[in-house]
């Protein structure tokens, strides 16, 4: 078993899509744990690329292919995911995004997968939205959770800037607003008046929650 999950972060981490599609697609004919293979395989590839790059040993080339090969493997887990899709009653609309300036959205994709699987209706706005779209959005789809991702520290700043512009057009009390994402901190959601803050996928299933408990 932590052969194939080796496997799999390699497949990652040399920017492999092939193989970690493959890999993807035999851990689920397998039946594997769904969240284990991403947490014990393919995220530690990614994780490892980004140390690489931070390092200095991996360039902006290599962390594409590791970000690409991650993302068809995450496409085939995303959708045993949905179909896995559990019904849990109270049914929440969850609006997720990366923020204005931010492509980075694998993180976001996870979460949003993970909601799904737990009984959560999604509506992925994808990556690099302006922020008057997402007020819009909110506006037009009235999500009882917006949750905004945000990888890099100059693009933290649009999450406040959103919960603003809720709070001008009078719908901050309408929606909880969540915040994510590797530089994103409990004490940052705090400042900027969020509603949450978690810390990884499952952790955001247990946040978005309570919120309503
Ligand atoms: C993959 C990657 C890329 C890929 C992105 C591909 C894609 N489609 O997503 C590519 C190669 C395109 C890329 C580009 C860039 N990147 Co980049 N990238 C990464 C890397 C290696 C991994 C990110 C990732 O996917 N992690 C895996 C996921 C699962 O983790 P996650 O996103 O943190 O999400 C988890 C939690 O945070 C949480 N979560 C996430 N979102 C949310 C939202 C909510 C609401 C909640 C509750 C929870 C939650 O749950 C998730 C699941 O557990 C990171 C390194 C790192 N340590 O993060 C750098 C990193 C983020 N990138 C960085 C940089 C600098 C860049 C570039 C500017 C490089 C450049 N010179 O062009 C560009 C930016 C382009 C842009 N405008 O956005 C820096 C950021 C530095 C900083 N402090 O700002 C990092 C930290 C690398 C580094 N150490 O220097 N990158």
């Amino acid at each position: 078993m932590s052969l194939l999950f080796e496997a799999m972060k390699e497949s990652v981490l040399l920017g492999e899509e092939e193989e970690a599609k493959k890999l993807a697609l035999e851990a689920l004919a397998e039946g594997l744990n769904v969240e284990e293979v991403m947490e014990k395989g393919f995220l530690k590839g990614i994780r490892q690329a980004g140390d690489l790059y931070e390092e200095g040993e991996y360039f902006l080339p290599e962390l594409v292919c590791s970000a690409d090969a991650m993302k068809e493997a995450l496409a085939i887990l995303d959708s045993a995911l949905k179909e896995r899709k559990v019904e849990k009653g109270t049914e929440k609309k969850v609006m997720m995004v990366t923020v204005n300036g931010d492509v980075h959205d694998i993180g976001k994709t996870i979460v949003g997968a993970m909601l799904t699987a737990n009984g959560m209706n999604l509506i992925d706005l994808g990556a690099d939205i302006p922020n008057e779209e997402v007020v819009e959005a909110v506006l037009r789809e009235k999500p009882d959770v917006l949750g905004l991702s945000a990888l890099l520290t100059s693009t933290m700043e649009e999450q406040g800037k959103i919960i603003k512009m809720l709070e001008e057009r009078n719908l901050r009390d309408k929606v909880k607003v969540i915040v994510g994402g590797a530089p994103v901190t409990e004490s940052w959601a705090k400042t900027i008046g969020a509603d949450g803050y978690a810390d990884s996928a499952v952790t955001a299933v247990n946040l978005v929650r309570d919120l309503f408990n």
